[in-house]
């Protein structure tokens, strides 16, 4: 769906009017669930490259990226090539990534040194109980290669796994028609990418999840793609990890009116111009503000490039809505659990503190969504569609993993081993009684 900018529509809604909840469910109506044929579609793809491996991928990748290889080898993107494209760019386009990598990598560092450390302690018994932290051996990232081709996103998917000490990270990346994007390749050469190869799409998942002679299997696949992709990843998990599922990226900004209007216009295109599907929502108790807010828009909106874009986003999933006070908004906020979460207003930090329920929280008119998009430190891999209510986004513990340790000391062995003889007879399972009792001083041997 286009819209042209002229044909915008600004939604208003008002938390006080009658019809209130009705607006608010049409506007959250959850995208219907992903096409059935997609799936099917997904699963014969996966069944292919599972049973033929570089065969079927070269196939697909010909039929739907129009790039005749003649071996899998041929896909491979060399070190060497990621290195070029790196030397190839802009100084100032190499710096711009060098520095967001740094940030990135600082921030997933401090992420690291909270949850990568292994602990352990002994309890009175002399009994040892601890955990042990260890990354994942090898992970694979899929990078899209269409509308959504960016080399932030390679750094804020590579850089926590190799923060996380992942020593073989390895990067898929569909090029149709063979033309390869150089900053993307340049990106995954800032992020530690080993090996990367030019194929995309579910048969790209199938390759990373089952391994090819040529593709190695990996352990957990992240990052995000089209609908294929998501269908593929579903498929796959359990026989290696997935990070999530991502859906269209969304922006909700609280606003008091303390923030130039136009700021805040233009923090709503900045999600908007992603995607159609995207979905920009401003709360605010200021009838005016909304209004300045409003016409911000249709000022600015003729000059944006992405302006048909931004206009179907915007009257497809958009709102301007008017709270009651600020209370009312961080309720609301909290029920649609954003992706991203803008405080605009004068004093954000008590508004902040009492959110709960978002992937990630911008305070304050200096803080718009897009230096987190790039380089602020925290990642712009989040949960979309609500899921912020039950998880996080991406980072270094999705690429660890834990062990348990536990070592009995012989007083341990006298204490627990009771405690375990009871509750194995109650399970009715003799083995695992008898296997506590006969540590016990005086066992008695079966
Ligand atoms: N806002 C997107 C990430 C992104 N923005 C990449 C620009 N480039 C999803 O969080
Ligand atoms: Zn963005």
């Amino acid at each position: 769906m286009t819209t042209s900018a002229s044909e915008l529509l600004l939604r208003r809604l008002n938390t006080s009017s009658p019809d209130f909840e009705a607006q608010y469910a049409q506007l959250f109506a959850r995208m219907a669930d992903e096409n059935a044929d997609i799936d099917a579609r997904a699963g014969e793809i996966l069944a292919a490259v599972r049973a033929r491996g570089d065969a079927a991928v070269l196939e697909f990748t010909r039929r739907f990226d129009r790039l005749d290889a003649p071996d899998m080898a041929a896909l491979e993107i060399a070190q060497s090539e990621l290195r070029a494209a790196l030397s190839s760019i802009s100084s100032e386009q190499r710096q711009a990534l060098e520095q967001a990598a740094e940030r990135v990598r600082d921030y997933h560092q401090r992420q690291m040194q909270q949850v990568g450390r292994s602990w352990e302690y002994r309890d009175a018994d002399g009994t040892l109980l601890g955990q042990k932290v260890t990354p994942l051996d090898r992970v694979g990232i899929y990078v899209p290669g269409g509308k959504a081709a960016y080399p932030s996103s390679v750094l804020m998917n590579a850089i926590p796994a190799h923060v996380a000490g992942v020593e073989d990270i390895v990067m898929v990346v569909p090029t149709p028609g063979g033309e390869r994007n150089t900053l993307v390749l340049a990106a995954a050469a800032v992020a530690g990418v080993r090996r990367a190869f030019a194929i995309g799409g579910a048969q790209a998942v199938g390759a990373l999840a089952y391994g090819t002679a040529t593709v190695p299997k990996v352990d957990k696949i992240v990052g995000p793609g089209n609908a294929y992709v998501a269908a593929a990843k579903r498929r796959v998990f359990g026989v290696c990890g997935i990070d999530m599922i991502a859906g269209p990226s969304e922006i909700l900004v609280i606003a008091d009116g303390s923030t130039p209007p136009e700021w805040v216009a233009m923090d709503l295109f900045s999600q908007a111009e992603h995607d159609e599907l995207a979905q920009s929502i401003l709360l605010c108790p200021d009838a005016g503000y909304i209004e300045m807010v409003a016409t911000e828009i249709r000022r600015l909106l003729p000059g944006m490039a992405r302006r048909d874009i931004i206009a179907a986003s915007l009257s497809g999933r958009g709102a301007l809505i008017q709270v009651r006070n600020l209370d009312e908004a961080c309720e609301l906020a909290d029920r649609i659990a954003p992706e991203h979460l803008e405080v605009s207003t004068a004093d954000p930090r008590p508004i902040a503190d009492r959110l709960r329920h978002a992937g990630a929280v911008f305070l304050g008119a200096y803080t718009s969504e897009s230096l987190g998009d790039y380089c602020a430190g925290p990642n712009h891999v989040l949960p979309t569609s609500g899921t912020a209510r039950f998880s996080s986004p991406l980072g270094v513990y999705d690429f660890i993993k834990r062990t348990s340790l536990i070592e009995v000391s012989h007083a341990g062995a006298q204490h627990l081993g009771r405690i375990a003889s009871v509750l194995a007879h109650g399970e009715g399972l003799q083995a695992h009684a008898l296997a506590a009792e006969m540590r016990l001083d005086r066992a008695r041997t079966p």
